[in-house]
């Protein structure tokens, strides 16, 4: 049984929906990010970790990609052109997504209160409008990588629902319904029922 250390809401909750995705059993150890208990698993006191046996993994899309691979599911092959293209757009959804909430976040609550630049929100905001107007130009099939879910899709849905949450622009529709088609999936509501 895997332990997911991290609170649902929070980056944890990709792994969870990964972890329901697949069909793997596990438990929620909800320790806030820098606590004692996050700090015990990893030393920069980030989550979510992973504990998986005498192992424990740290970084949402690495443990993704651990239990992908392992399991085979959510991910194309190691080894293949459809997995370069997939790394690809998880690296491109890291960037334009994840990175832009992150620093968002980081100068809303984060950061000392005399390190936050609460202006550079503005540029934030709009660069992550942009982003998501690319993506969704993108979006072709059901799936940002063609017919198969991936890790990709949890990772893009939940940055979409984290930038709801963080008082961003709403992604145009085309975006919002495909992300509110996966938010459906018994795996999503299962793993949102661990908070
Ligand atoms: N790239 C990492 C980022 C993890 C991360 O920054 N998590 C936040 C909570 S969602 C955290 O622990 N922040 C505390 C800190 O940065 O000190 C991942 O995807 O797991």
């Amino acid at each position: 049984m895997y332990t997911v250390v991290g609170a649902v809401k929070s980056r944890a909750f990709r792994v969870m929906w990964m972890l329901e995705e697949l069909g793997e059993a596990y438990e929620v150890n909800p320790a806030a990010p820098r606590s004692d208990e996050a700090l015990k698993h990893n030393p920069s006191g980030k989550i979510p970790a992973l504990l998986d046996g005498d192992h424990v993994l740290t970084d949402s899309v690495a443990i993704m990609t651990y239990l992908g691979d392992k399991h085979g599911g959510l991910t194309a092959p190691a080894g293949t052109p459809e997995r370069a293209a997939q790394d690809a757009k998880t690296l491109w959804l890291i960037d334009e997504f994840d990175a832009i909430l992150w620093a968002a976040a980081k100068h809303s609550f984060v950061l000392p209160e005399d390190l936050r630049v609460p202006a550079i929100k503005d540029s934030l905001k709009a660069e992550f409008l942009r982003s998501s107007a690319t993506l969704s130009e993108q979006l072709e099939g059901p799936f940002l990588c063609g017919d198969q879910m991936t890790h990709a899709d949890i990772l893009a849905v939940h940055c979409i629902n984290w930038s709801v949450g963080a008082g961003f622009p709403k992604v145009d529709k085309k975006l919002w319904d495909w992300a509110s088609g996966l938010r459906n999936r018994p795996a999503f509501k299962a793993a949102q029922a661990r908070g």
